[in-house]
């Protein structure tokens, strides 16, 4: 665990239960799939992540961007958005596919967490992939408060979420709230069968249904993707590991 004595770290396991106020640091998590996806289209060179909550917004502003610097993703029930270039698979962002392109992303949950948290004055978002990444960029900051949302699942409560958020407060200690200790109780249980925790979790059972193994096995990974996403303003997530 990283020394931070000062630090109090929240968890929120729906974006409906994130309380009025701002901390210093919000992060969104989605491990199945927005989050790890973000995480992996930065790593493999996207030139940055903007979410949108509806489709038609999106559809809207990425017209406006050069047609050969963009892709869109788009997830709707876990499945891929007719007419988009991209699903919510990390598995599909490979460098050939997305270095150097904005990716305008809708999905039906993590794009709503990051929303809202938008304003806050630093919003990261994290995922098993990329938790060693923002744990140690948080004790970096010597931030007082950190809130960790999870996307849950149309508002209700995700288990995959919890546990991730669950690692964030393992490693950065400080749990601020009775959910940020029964996360870390959660993954502290879970942590050498994050794949068994996935395929019992109800979205990681809906993505199986869909034939998405892989993406559970790879979600599930942990530090195995060198990310940092970090908000530059509202919507829009960068690369910000230097
Ligand atoms: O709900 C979401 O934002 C998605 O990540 C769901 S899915 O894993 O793409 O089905």
């Amino acid at each position: 665990m990283i020394d931070n004595t000062a630090m109090q770290v929240f968890v929120f396991h729906t974006p409906e239960l994130v309380p009025k106020g701002t901390p210093d640091c919000a992060v969104a998590v989605d491990v199945l799939r927005a989050t790890t996806t973000i995480a992996t289209a930065l790593a493999r060179g996207a030139e940055a992540v903007e979410v949108f909550a509806d489709l038609e917004t999106l559809n809207e502003r990425s017209t406006a961007w050069p047609a050969e610097c963009l892709l869109r993703a788009g997830e709707r029930g876990g499945k891929q958005v007719e007419g988009f270039d991209l699903g919510n698979s990390p598995l599909d962002c490979t460098p050939e596919r997305v270095a150097g392109k904005r990716i305008f992303m809708s999905t039906t949950n993590g794009t709503r967490a990051l929303q809202r948290i938008q304003h806050s004055p630093v919003v990261l978002t994290a995922a098993f992939v990329n938790l060693g990444i923002v744990a140690k960029f948080i004790a970096s900051q010597h931030f007082e408060t950190v809130w960790v949302v999870g996307s849950g699942w149309q508002g209700s409560f995700s288990l995959e979420d919890a546990a991730c958020a669950g690692a964030l407060v393992d490693r950065l200690g400080g749990a601020g709230n009775d959910e940020a200790f029964a996360a870390a109780a959660l993954y502290e249980t879970w942590k050498d069968d994050l794949v068994e925790l996935l395929e019992q979790a109800s979205h990681g059972q809906r993505l199986l249904k869909l034939g998405c193994l892989t993406d559970l096995v790879f979600c599930a990974s942990l530090d195995t993707v060198a990310a940092l996403p970090r908000q530059t303003e509202p919507g829009v997530l960068v690369q910000a590991l230097g």
